[in-house]
């Protein structure tokens, strides 16, 4: 694994982690497009509604509610393909995660802005860990105070990355639109939850 370190962020990158434990990302990739409930829910932006660029599904234990930009997401449950991945995690980090947002960019101009992870309800002391199935794409980091470089990391088929505290804290992540990029990349970003 790959550690990036900057002040305040600390990231591990596993570069085609997933078929390292022997998954067939192409398969996985398709099972999770066709048998998950995809929503393009309406958010609330500086007093505005409009569509997320991109579709997602908000995967978790019953209890564990989450709010995203001022909504409530629906809960889905566990699929069989989703709960070996979060038995693989916690096999190989150690945390069991109760909850998994899913994201999935349908080519190029889907997108995600500047944002942490930093909602009430996630246990700050646990990471955020993510996947990344399908087209390469680049997530950007930027600190929220002080004069560190913004850069990227660039996520391809296959990879983990894990988000150690507190990172959220001190910096932001983003994914642009990328013109060129043609095909469907899904990201799975697991968390844990307080529940309520
Ligand atoms: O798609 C990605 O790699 C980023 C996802 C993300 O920022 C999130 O789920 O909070």
């Amino acid at each position: 694994m790959i550690r990036i370190e900057r002040s305040g962020l600390q990231l591990r990158h596993g570069v085609a982690w997933l078929q390292q434990q022997g998954i067939q990302t192409p398969q996985l990739r398709q099972a999770l497009s066709l048998g998950l409930a995809w929503e393009q829910p309406l958010v609330i932006v500086y007093g505005k509604q409009h569509r997320t660029p991109r579709l997602t599904c908000w995967v978790a234990d019953p209890g564990c509610a989450y709010r995203y930009s001022g909504l409530q997401q629906a809960i889905h449950p566990w699929t069989a393909e989703l709960e070996i991945l979060r038995q693989l995690l916690l096999d190989q980090l150690g945390v069991r995660f109760n909850s998994l947002l899913l994201n999935r960019y349908r080519d190029g101009a889907d997108r995600m802005g500047w944002h942490a992870d930093d909602e009430p309800e996630l246990d700050d002391l646990a990471p955020i860990v993510s996947l990344s199935l399908g087209a390469a794409r680049d997530l950007r980091f930027r600190p929220r105070h002080g004069s560190e470089a913004a850069f990227a990391v660039r996520l391809g088929d296959g990879d983990l990355l894990v988000m150690d505290p507190p990172s959220q804290r001190h910096w932001q992540h983003a994914l642009p639109p990328r013109a060129r990029v043609r095909q469907e990349r899904i990201n799975l970003t697991f968390r844990v939850i307080r529940p309520t």
